[in-house]
């Protein structure tokens, strides 16, 4: 065969193979994958884009999908860091479906701009699930599945808890938010107005700390010149909270009291800022999203059906609860 042929009926079948979609690539991914062929348990190769490393729930996240897509578990795990960058998570996408894995998997940094990639994988048979973060794609079909928490849900349920415990007092409050554009920072911070609405908590202000304890330690010193009547701060995570902390000492005033603080993830260095007094109140957010991943992805590369949302449950607690739940934390 010459190889100018040979390469025509490449392309050929990949033709084939993308207009046959699902069907065609779940029986063939997995013989590319291993390269026996015969073997009954065929290796998964299952490309997955980290947004990066930026806070402790990110760890933990990282760790649950490192420790569950292992060699042992039928997984081959290629793994990459985009450092925040969405340019870097597309290209490690394109990588992924050059390499012709079996099924790629990402945390979208931001919510848009994810159309021309999807398309790209799904126009190459490969299956892809989003996990944690939403992409805001009308088209359905690009992704199979989307693993993750309830994002409106959770800054709701934290609003929730500063109107029962404050309103009427007249508190004045300022918002760190997450990244921009990502579902969980537009998400909290929708979640949050919408159950304070009609309270007498007034928000003086609300900027980005992009999820780190760096920045919202930055952003939390700027309020602080700015406004000296702030008497609550709503995180989007813990490391924002717990960089504002640090920026609260140093302004001589005590997190947890003169400044109320309330958080979302409950990751360990949370919790023990929460059982030590400096945060009030920390709405869950489960990192452990390995097994849903796993699990999904081995029925999308079988070719059965999955649920196209898994909401992961998440839990909520005071100072006396994380007190009590310390011990026992995971992440
Ligand atoms: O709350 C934050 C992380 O997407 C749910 O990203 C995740 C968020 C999490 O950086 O700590």
């Amino acid at each position: 065969m010459s190889r100018n042929f040979r390469r025509a009926s490449a392309a050929v079948l990949a033709a084939l193979t993308a207009a046959s979609l699902v069907a065609c690539s779940s029986e063939q991914a997995p013989q590319s994958a291993s390269g026996d062929g015969g073997a009954t348990t065929d290796t998964i190769t299952l490309g997955f884009s980290q947004v990066g490393a930026e806070s402790g729930w990110r760890a933990a996240n990282t760790k649950s999908i490192q420790d569950t897509l292992t060699a042992e578990n039928g997984f081959e795990l290629k793994f990459s860091d985009a450092q925040q960058k969405q340019e870097n998570q597309i290209q490690a996408i394109r990588s992924y479906i050059q390499q012709q894995v079996d099924v790629i998997a990402f945390s979208p940094v931001v919510e848009s701009g994810w159309d021309a990639v999807l398309e790209e994988a799904k126009s190459a048979g490969i299956p892809v699930i989003l996990t944690d973060r939403a992409v805001d794609s009308e088209d359905e079909t690009l992704y199979e599945s989307f693993i993750g928490s309830d994002f409106v849900e959770e800054g709701h349920r934290a609003g929730e808890w500063a109107v029962e415990q404050y309103d009427g007092e007249g508190m004045k409050m300022v918002e760190l938010q997450g990244t921009t554009g990502s579902a969980p920072a537009i998400d909290r911070k929708e979640g949050f107005a919408s159950a304070i609405e009609g309270s007498d908590i007034e928000v003086l202000d609300s900027q980005t700390g992009n999820f780190t304890r760096t920045e919202g330690k930055q952003v939390m010193e700027g309020f602080l010149q700015k406004y000296d009547d702030i008497d609550l701060v709503f995180a989007h995570n813990d490391d924002m909270g717990l960089g504002a902390i640090e920026a609260i000492e140093a302004a001589g005033k005590v997190p947890g009291e003169d400044i109320k603080i309330i958080t979302i993830d409950a990751v360990k260095d949370g919790m023990q800022a929460l059982a030590d007094g400096k945060i009030n109140y920390i709405v869950e957010c489960n990192p452990l999203l390995g097994p849903d991943l796993a699990d999904v992805a081995t029925k999308v590369v079988a070719g059965e059906d999955v649920e196209k949302r898994i909401v992961v449950e998440d839990a909520a607690f005071d100072q006396e609860g994380a007190k009590e739940a310390l011990p026992d934390r995971q992440y």
